[in-house]
């Protein structure tokens, strides 16, 4: 059923200061919703929150989703809380490479314990970040849903730790109705660019614009599906049902992806054109644990929801240059 945004709505969003946590919650206000945030500022960031902050529907909890009562807590606070958009995360790769158990912890065990709890508390919708991650080695592309199965090969605990909870919160047919978003390379302003493993555009533009030679491991043939962050937040409201059109989707898993893929040469070509810095590019080893290519088939939440990819790439890319030179500005 088609729930209208309203001051009724209340949302709880999980890692709000984090990258894509905090659009979430800025749409969510936009649409007239009232947002409790929570976050421990793990790999979260307060100058994300500077929109939130402000905002009369907005709260903050600063604590790890790890912490039992959680939403129990909340809900004795606003009684009409319906959804939870689950995004707080270990997310990086790497990290959760040297720290498996920790990973586990975060990722998998705390999203089992908030979907239990919704379940206690009746809640309407359960949102849950999954990842590209969940497919591992698999090579057919593009990738369709029922490619990640318990035997596919996956690459680090993270991409494990994400197959799990994504299945479980599928699993939750109603009350909550589960529903688990497999996003691709999202970018966007806001992605921190500055670690060695930080989004592949937000570094780039950030060499280009700093007027470096741009960092390609590999050949540079390694292919992804890049989603602009926007379209990547309308996804999340679809799923809620919050987007004001279509019916929500059926309980399950769904890529959500631009449904193409792009080299990772071509993209440092573009990025270099549209910052006007054609500076070299410079070729490192390949990535330990690359995959060679990604692309989501996103015909199954297509066709469950009407919702579509609508920022272009080069949009998305200007947007993000934009962002990105403002912040380098002083004061
Ligand atoms: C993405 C996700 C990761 C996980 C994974 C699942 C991001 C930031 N990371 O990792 O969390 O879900 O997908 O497969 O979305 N590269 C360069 N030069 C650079 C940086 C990266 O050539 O300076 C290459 C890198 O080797 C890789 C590609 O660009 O082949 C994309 O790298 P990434 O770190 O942006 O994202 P990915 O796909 O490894």
């Amino acid at each position: 059923m088609q729930t209208k945004p309203d001051q009724q709505s209340v949302c709880v969003v999980t890692g709000v200061a984090g990258f894509v946590g905090s659009h979430l919650a800025d749409r969510l206000l936009e649409l007239g919703c009232t947002v409790i945030g929570v976050d421990n500022f793990f790999s979260g960031k307060p100058d994300n929150l500077a929109t939130l902050n402000p905002h009369p529907n907005f709260s903050l909890r600063r604590q790890s989703v790890t912490e039992p009562g959680l939403l129990t807590r909340i809900q004795q606070q606003h009684p009409r809380l319906a959804t939870v958009f689950h995004l707080a995360a270990i997310v990086s790769v790497p990290y959760s490479l040297d720290h498996p158990q920790e990973c586990h912890t975060v990722n998998q065990a705390a999203t089992a314990s908030l979907l239990e709890e919704s379940r206690r508390l009746g809640l309407d919708t359960f949102v849950f970040a999954g990842s590209a991650a969940e497919y591992g080695a698999v090579e057919r592309m593009p990738l369709v849903e029922s490619y990640a199965t318990e035997r596919t090969e996956r690459l680090s605990p993270y991409g494990e730790s994400k197959f799990a909870a994504s299945r479980a919160v599928a699993g939750a047919r109603a009350k909550p109705r589960g529903v688990a978003l497999r996003c691709f390379n999202i970018f966007g302003p806001r992605q921190d660019p500055s670690s060695p493993y930080s989004g592949v555009i937000s570094r780039f533009i950030r060499m280009a614009t700093a007027g470096d030679a741009l960092t390609v491991f590999g050949d540079g043939l390694q292919t992804r599906d890049f989603i602009y962050v926007a379209d990547v937040v309308e996804a999340y409201l679809a799923a809620a049902g919050l987007n004001g059109s279509r019916a929500a989707p059926a309980a399950g898993i769904y890529n959500i992806g631009s449904g193409a893929r792009l080299a990772v040469l071509d993209l440092a070509r573009v990025i270099q054109g549209l910052t006007g810095q054609p500076k070299s590019i410079s070729f490192y080893p390949e990535r330990a644990g690359d995959v060679r290519h990604s692309q989501a088939d996103i015909s199954a939440f297509v066709g469950a929801t009407g919702w579509r990819p609508v920022v272009s790439l080069d949009r998305g890319l200007q947007r993000t240059i934009e962002w990105m030179r403002a912040q380098a500005q002083p004061g």
